[in-house]
């Protein structure tokens, strides 16, 4: 077997992925002059879930959107390329946020990479690990405060309207406008949106935006049809399933850990216009669907992605027969080891003796 010769490595032989702006240049608010901010974000793959498949039966079949293979590891980059960029253009100098993890991590990547300060702000003690080590080592500038994410978000839209920093929170629309490429992709990979869409719940953020990009393919006749929209918040931090409210919202799934989310009008729209629901699930439905994934499915998800499918097998019996379900993996497990360690079901045998026959023995050989 021969290979072709390698073509000359000049930018214009260039024929990799590039990125979300460029591949969906047509879909989004970006012109020539847009300086394009970009770590080649997106494509991520649509992975056959069987072992999920298996538990509802009937014909249904699953997949899981896998975003935590995103540069910074979480659905972010979608919505922070644009945001970036769009700033950048404007001649913004720096950005804020406020952020459970993974907003800050890629806020602080794509704003590094354009040149600009980023500055945000992190409820103190609730932030798992590789989010503030990514937000720390991409320069970020971090603030924690004594206070939730809701009293942070609140704060950075005034500090937004005080000071010279260009607020890239997900009420920013160019972070929605990037983030519905996620469900052109998944049109893309199916031929057809699915049935359904299962999707963790903080801010609802991302629900808004994967129903825009449903609709924007739909309309342009690129999918025949408009799925469901079922989205899934932690049970101790479930302001929308409960209709107020929450004021010290509690779950281990830090990264929706939010009691009053900034997009709450948008998502009962959403809801309404698919025919869609919202649903809780607790903090043992998502711990499970966590470990299953990771051991039945071979995907690291961090615990808050793990409430889409935990949501699925919550009311699995509502699925229609033969449906086509898309679960969202919104982030990568590896931002939270600590969740891992402690909730593993493991195998772990500590302080073996360093000889064949002890390990055996451990074996059970
Ligand atoms: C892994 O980083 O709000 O409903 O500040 O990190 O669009 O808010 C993160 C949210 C789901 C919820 N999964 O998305 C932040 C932040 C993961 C997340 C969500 C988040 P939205």
């Amino acid at each position: 077997m021969t290979l072709s010769p390698s073509k000359p490595a000049t930018a214009s032989a260039f024929h990799g992925w590039p990125g979300l702006i460029e591949r969906y240049r047509a879909y989004l608010p970006v012109s020539a002059q847009t300086p394009v901010v970009t770590l080649h974000e997106g494509n991520t793959p649509l992975i056959p879930a069987p072992a999920i498949a298996a538990r509802i039966g009937r014909g249904v079949r699953v997949w899981l959107k896998y975003d935590g293979l995103n540069p910074t590891g979480s659905f972010k980059d979608r919505g922070m390329t644009l945001a970036i960029s769009k700033a950048k253009e404007a001649g913004a100098a720096a950005v804020i946020c406020a952020s459970t993890g993974n907003t800050s991590a890629a806020a602080a990547a794509y704003a590094r990479r354009a040149g600009l300060r980023a500055f945000v702000l992190i409820p103190e003690g609730y932030v798992a690990l590789g989010k503030l080590a990514q937000a720390l080592l991409y320069g970020a500038e971090v603030i924690a405060i004594r206070g939730s994410f809701d009293r942070a978000l609140a704060m950075v839209r005034e500090l937004a309207t005080q000071y010279p920093v260009t607020l890239v929170n997900s009420v920013n629309p160019y972070r929605l406008e990037g983030q519905k490429t996620a469900a052109f992709e998944i049109v893309e990979a199916l031929g057809d949106a699915p049935d359904w869409l299962c999707i963790p719940v903080g801010n609802a953020g991302n629900i808004t935006a994967y129903w825009m990009g449903f609709n924007q393919y739909h309309s342009e006749g690129l999918a025949a049809r408009l799925p469901r929209m079922m989205g899934f918040e932690a049970a101790g931090s479930a302001p929308i399933v409960l209709g107020k409210i929450v004021e010290h919202p509690e779950t281990l799934a830090t990264a929706i850990r939010i009691g009053n989310p900034a997009n709450w009008q948008r998502a009962l729209a959403v809801q309404e216009a698919s025919g869609g629901a919202f649903g809780a699930v607790s903090d043992e439905e998502i711990l499970d669907a966590y470990r299953l994934l990771a051991a039945e499915e071979g995907i690291f998800c961090e615990p808050a992605s793990a409430a889409s499918v935990a949501g699925l097998l919550k009311v699995k019996d509502q699925v229609p027969a033969e449906a086509r379900v898309v679960c969202v993996l919104t982030g990568n497990g590896l931002k939270d080891p600590d969740s891992a360690i402690k909730h593993a079901e493991a195998h772990f045998y500590q302080g073996v003796e360093p000889s064949l026959a002890a390990v055996a023995q451990v074996m059970g050989f």
